[in-house]
């Protein structure tokens, strides 16, 4: 067997890539690594453990019902973040303000993590694929001094690297600093995530399409049309029409997406006329790796990335996937 390349190993052979580099942020995606690996841990054993597994009975910020699984996804993150001394303060879709650390040691850190602790924490109860999306950023305020609200509203071009993690048939963590998109599985026998997906490409198009089509009468009507003229028609030198695969994890939609080929809408809508999805946990660092690997990520309209955050759970129409379909469905929005 070839010798197998460590998430550990990888991070700190592309430490060159920053000619200023200390190892802080190797240090910190090794941390979140850690975090994500006891996440996996229990995900895995969730149907069998009450204390895992179901409602915490609180809804968050958003109003969504949060499940157990949320919360201790959120607080393993958080403490890695907090012990770590790379970063000065997090938010997170879970909380409903962003958490400066207070600690001298954690106030030296140079960097922000927003992240979405549990994405699709609706499909934990019924065994379906859920991730854990981050985004770093250096923080704009001081060094030595607790982070701010600035230090989390930058716009998506700004971050430093961003990742998630697929708790699917096998735990995935897929990351960019901004040279390229690597992906590495974790091995459960020796505890380590190793490098499976060097130079991640995504197809310039694909015959997959995701969307909630539940929402397609209440949303613009070019969507409708972009969706009948080529998701659903037989194309030239096609035999038969893309496939509707919508899983309502974003990330995992994303993953195939990016694997395969495919766009992932999730328009604004008459019910949720900002969108659904969270610009900075959810669109931000998705745009980010999307764009490394040759997809795309816009509002329809604009480019997520260059979106001034204005607040911490902005929502924002969502269309991300292989270049040439982001850019047909697009066609049908003007
Ligand atoms: P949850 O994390 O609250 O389950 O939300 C998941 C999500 O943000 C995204 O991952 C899904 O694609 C989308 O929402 C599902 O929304 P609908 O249920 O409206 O289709």
């Amino acid at each position: 067997m070839a010798k197998l390349t460590t998430l550990h190993e990888f991070i700190m052979d592309r430490q060159g890539d920053f000619p200023y580099a200390t190892g802080e942020l190797s240090r910190l995606l090794s941390d979140i690594s850690v975090a994500s690996k006891v996440v996996s841990n229990d995900v895995r054993r969730a149907g069998l453990m009450d204390d895992i597994i179901g409602a915490q009975g609180n809804t968050n910020i958003q109003g969504e019902e949060q499940q157990k699984l949320d919360v201790i996804a959120d607080n393993a993150f958080i403490s890695v973040f907090k012990t770590g001394g790379e970063v000065c303060g997090i938010a997170s879709e879970e909380n409903d303000d962003f958490m400066p650390f207070e600690s001298e040691f954690s106030k030296g850190g140079k960097y922000v993590v927003l992240f979405d602790p549990l994405d699709g924490s609706s499909n934990i109860d019924v065994n379906v694929s859920i991730g854990t999306i981050f985004s770093i950023y250096r923080r704009v305020s001081e060094k030595g001094s607790p982070a701010t609200l600035a230090d989390m509203l930058q716009e998506g071009a700004k971050q430093i690297a961003a990742g998630y993690v697929l708790y699917g048939s096998s735990t995935m963590l897929v990351y960019t600093t901004g040279f390229g998109v690597n992906g590495f599985t974790l091995d459960p026998s020796i505890g380590e995530f190793c490098l499976s997906h060097p130079k991640m490409q995504m197809p310039t198009t694909g015959r997959m399409y995701a969307m909630n089509e539940g929402n397609i009468n209440i949303c613009d009507p070019g969507i409708k049309e972009y969706i009948e003229t080529y998701c659903q028609q037989i194309l030239e030198g096609a035999s038969k029409p893309y496939s509707g695969r919508y899983i309502g994890s974003l990330v995992a939609d994303f993953h195939r997406n990016l694997i395969k080929g495919g766009i992932y809408i999730y328009p604004s809508t008459t019910v949720d006329p900002d969108g659904r999805l969270r610009l900075l946990y959810e669109c931000n660092p998705l745009a980010f790796i999307a764009e490394q690997a040759g997809g795309l990520a816009t509002t329809g309209h604009d480019r997520v990335m260059d979106i001034v955050p204005k607040e911490l759970h902005e929502r924002i129409p969502f269309f991300i996937g292989s270049k040439e379909m982001v850019e047909q469905a697009m066609n049908f929005l003007k």
